[in-house]
């Protein structure tokens, strides 16, 4: 008697699941000189000698700029369904205000259709860090007026592409602008001012909210932020470090979700900040009326928990990836995908970001053999599938990322993508988690 076939995808996604990859324009575009573009604060900071490992630029990166129709029909070829890329503001206003540079507006045309001639539906960022220099020398982000210019330039972009793209995300991560912008220095524009710190993250929502609104008035389209989200774990069982843990996953979680889904900062936050910082004297009348503008979609980005000690420290309790701050640790997507919805409602979710870095090499046979990335990305999907039958309205999954980019200060030593680059040559490899992850796609499960 022959044994009946077993089912390729045990673990089946719903029908029109949005199987997707992600990426983000100073890490893929290169051309930072073409077609009028301006300055960006990643520009500046990449070209200060110490900032970014090897001096590495993102001057070419994958060349994406030049190659995007080489990669649109990778994107095909892979059977995506979503691709989640974001918008040089420097490309659109070169200085950060004013007209649109229409050769700017023309390339984003250009892929959108190309997207849609694929069959793959976009989801634009329109902040993924790489404010114009010009506007960085006015304040940054710690300028109120930063966050106007924000929504002008959304505005801007809501007209001229609104035709073309579904779903807008307004900021990418606002909390890591804060910690690694202006708290640990380690990004652009590399500052180390916790009072600056909690305003920048205030403009940042203001800034969000202000580009929701702007929508709303221009036209239809869906819109949300998009938040990476660190479920934070009592290291230990002592009362402390459950009080720890709590004020943590404040810092980190409830500082961007609160005021955006529910209209308040937590009271946790504000108190320990205290009345006089910054960023509570910056909050004016009305700011949190704007930045509770209803949502349409919320963007999670999951890559680690945290363990957090009953001193306030953090502590490590699973392997880490070649990104020292990474813990693997696939359940964390369950908690954090779950705790949304517990905690703020049934609002649809996209996962635009979770992925790792894995130290991939050509094999003498041409292949890119990243067996662990495929172990990584299929636990995660179990956790998010796991998470959508326990009722999470999760719509789609985008992995971080399709290809191999310039990860921000460490240049171009870390690895993420699905697809290899050869920075030498600029070709594109499909690595084994490639191959894998189409199979995903067709079977529409794992
Ligand atoms: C992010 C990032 C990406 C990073 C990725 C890996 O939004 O954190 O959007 O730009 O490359 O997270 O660190």
């Amino acid at each position: 008697m022959s044994m009946p076939t077993p089912r390729r995808a045990p673990l089946r996604f719903p029908a029109g699941f949005g199987w997707g990859a992600s990426t983000s324009a100073y890490q893929i575009e290169g051309a930072t000189k073409d077609d009028g573009r301006g300055e960006s604060i990643w520009d500046t900071f990449s070209r200060t000698p110490g900032r970014v490992r090897n001096g590495d630029t993102g001057d070419v990166a994958a060349d994406h700029y030049h190659r995007y129709r080489d990669d649109l029909d990778l994107m095909r070829d892979l059977g995506l369904r979503s691709y989640r890329f974001s918008i040089a503001w420097p490309r659109i206003q070169p200085d950060g205000t004013g007209a649109p540079n229409q050769r700017g507006l023309d390339f984003y045309r250009r892929l959108l259709d190309g997207l849609h001639e694929r069959g793959i539906t976009p989801m634009a960022t329109l902040f993924h860090w790489d404010l114009p220099q010009a506007l960085q020398d006015a304040g940054g982000w710690e300028s109120r007026d930063t966050a106007y210019r924000f929504a002008e330039y959304a505005e801007t972009m809501f007209r001229a592409l609104g035709d073309r793209v579904p779903t807008w995300l307004t900021v990418n991560e606002p909390k890591t602008v804060v910690q690694n912008g202006y708290l640990s220095g380690h990004h652009a524009p590399g500052r180390q001012d916790p009072e600056a710190a909690y305003l920048v993250a205030h403009h940042l929502q203001l800034a969000h909210g202000l580009a929701v609104r702007a929508l709303r008035a221009t036209g239809p389209g869906r819109i949300g932020p998009a938040l990476n989200l660190h479920p934070c774990y009592p290291a230990d069982d002592s009362p402390e470090a459950a009080a720890a843990a709590r004020l943590y996953d404040g810092y980190e979680n409830r500082l961007y979700l609160d005021p955006v889904l529910t209209g308040r900062y937590p009271h946790d936050v504000l108190a320990d900040l205290g009345a006089q910082s910054r960023m509570v004297q910056g909050i004016a009348d009305g700011d949190l009326e704007v930045i509770s503008a209803p949502i349409d979609i919320l963007a999670v980005q999951y890559y680690t928990p945290i363990y957090v000690t009953a001193q306030g420290g953090t502590a490590r309790r699973h392997p880490t990836s070649e990104a020292e701050w990474q813990q693997i640790h696939p359940e964390g997507m369950y908690d954090i995908l779950t705790r949304v919805t517990r905690d703020y409602g049934p609002i649809p979710i996209t996962v635009t970001e979770n992925g790792l870095p894995t130290p991939d090499t050509v094999g003498t046979d041409g292949t890119v053999d990243d067996a662990g990335r495929v172990a990584f990305l299929r636990d995660h999907l179990a956790a998010a599938h796991r998470a959508l039958t326990d009722g999470v309205p999760l719509e789609s999954f985008h992995v971080w990322s399709l290809l191999d980019n310039f990860e921000w200060a460490e240049g171009y030593d870390q690895r993420w993508g699905l697809v290899y680059v050869d920075y030498a040559t600029q070709r594109r490899i499909l690595k084994r988690s490639a191959h894998w992850y189409r199979t995903v796609i067709a079977d529409n499960g794992i």
